[in-house]
């Protein structure tokens, strides 16, 4: 090992190290409030003067993050904030966490990666570390940031070094944190691994090593394509359930008494979050540069996509039962988060919904008490008053089950109701219409 690497492996463990943390979103922040909270000197690099500007008054914007952490970090001067990359040379490691979405053509748009590797690349110095978090496909690391960093001389594995850590947060979740969450590291080389699992000891609890940045950037597309192609796999089962006149929710239930082999998954509005529904396509993306088509993904992709479409053709069976047509009625969207109990909209299906509906002529309004107003497209919708907007609308459609829902008033308030999550199980009425 070289005595670079001996000498950034005992600044980890004495705790001297600065780590710099680039992208301050809802992977960042909380590294970097967990990095600080185990003793490293952070500062947290965001080109938005409005994060930098929030972590350094010691506030939070990040929901799982609570503010009074982020203050007490900032107060001992273990955690600051910049948009100054030139204080990049100021840090013995670099952790990069900034989004990887779909470009237009759904193919990976890796700009805001590229951007980091570069603003890093330009300042690189002997002895430091680099580690990239962003979800993205096999061989980033090595084809893309690799080149990046060795561009001025430095050589990877010695004079400096490169590693791969999947981010494995899950929003909203109060059990699992960045802290108890075991975080896999895959190194360009073994010296790699082995500064990058110092590096992370800091701060979490469980480090497991595995044998390339390959390795590790596939591990994550594994676990968020398991999720995917099983959510696909339970939509499609509810499209069955409704041909057979079957409960699928409590087909789904009894299925999950079996103590071992199964995993429950239920079906729902469709696919949502910056995660689950484009972290597989990097893998189909990749897959089909290498001559390989991967159906799974494909068609789990499709029957997700499909939900949407699917939960308005029962909101148009529902008012036509009632001599209602879907154009000229009134709806009412519960929930326009992509998931329970948290703020973010971003992929969620009640976008896809809310527009389907307006495209057939539906007047269309919604409440959500995480959401007070909602952007979209060109117009801005405002959060109505659930139990009045319930009652006066001609339909209500449960889209996102947040848990302080009043199921029961509304069920008593409405006229009838498409529940797409089962949000409303144990209440019997004729009103209620389940997917
Ligand atoms: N969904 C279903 N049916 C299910 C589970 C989820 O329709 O049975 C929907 C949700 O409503 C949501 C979408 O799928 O719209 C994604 O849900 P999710 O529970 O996978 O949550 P995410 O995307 O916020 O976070 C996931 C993490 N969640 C879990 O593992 C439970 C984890 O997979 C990743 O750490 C994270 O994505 C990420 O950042 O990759």
């Amino acid at each position: 090992m070289s005595d670079l690497a001996r000498r950034l492996e005992d600044k980890l463990r004495t705790g001297e190290a600065h780590l710099g943390i680039v992208g301050l979103g809802y992977v960042g922040l909380p590294l970097s409030v967990e990095f600080a909270t185990g003793g490293l000197r952070v500062t947290g690099f965001d080109l938005s003067a409005e994060k930098v500007g929030a972590v350094n008054r010691g506030e939070s914007y990040i929901k799982d993050v609570p503010a009074a952490r982020v203050k007490a970090l900032v107060e001992s001067k273990r955690l600051d904030a910049s948009c100054d990359f030139d204080r990049l040379r100021e840090c013995d490691a670099v952790i990069i966490c900034v989004p990887t979405p779909l470009g237009k053509t759904k193919d990976p748009d890796l700009t805001m990666v590229v951007d980091a590797a570069k603003a890093i690349g330009e300042r690189l110095k002997p002895g430091q570390l680099v580690v990239l978090e962003s979800t993205t496909y096999p061989g980033t690391t090595e084809e893309l940031i690799l080149p990046i960093m060795t561009a001025r001389g430095l050589k990877v594995g010695e004079s400096f070094f490169l590693a791969f850590s999947p981010e494995r947060v899950d929003p909203g979740n109060a059990r699992y944190n960045t802290r108890n969450t075991p975080k896999i590291i895959g190194g360009m080389t073994e010296t790699c691994t082995r500064v990058a699992k110092a590096l992370y000891a800091r701060a979490i609890d469980t480090v497991i090593p595995v044998s390339s940045t390959q390795t590790a950037e596939m591990v994550k597309l594994l676990e968020n394509t398991f999720r995917s192609v099983n959510i696909g796999l339970v939509n499609e089962v509810a499209l069955m359930c409704d041909r057979l006149g079957v409960d699928v929710w409590e087909v789904i239930e009894a299925a999950a008494s079996k103590p071992f082999g199964f995993m429950p998954f239920y079906p729902g509005p469709g696919l949502g979050g910056h995660c689950i529904p484009i972290d597989p396509l990097y893998l189909s993306w990749k897959l089909k540069t290498l001559n390989y088509r991967a159906r799974f993904i494909e068609l789990a992709g499709e029957i997700n996509s499909n939900m949407p479409d699917y939960v308005c053709e029962v909101v148009a069976d529902a008012l036509n039962e009632r001599e209602k047509s879907v154009k000229g009625s009134s709806v009412l969207v519960l929930g326009v988060t992509y998931k329970r109990d948290i703020e973010d909209v971003r992929e969620s299906p009640a976008l896809d919904i809310i527009k389907i509906l307006e495209g057939k002529g539906a007047r269309v309004g919604y409440n959500d008490p995480y959401v007070p107003e909602l952007h979209l497209d060109h117009t801005v919708m405002r959060s109505q008053d659930l139990i009045s907007s319930v009652r006066a609308a001609d339909i209500v459609v449960i889209v996102t089950d947040h848990s302080s829902y009043p199921y029961r008033d509304i069920v008593e308030a409405a006229a009838v109701i498409v529940d797409t999550r089962n949000a409303t199980k144990g209440i019997r009425s004729p009103k209620i219409v389940k997917i």
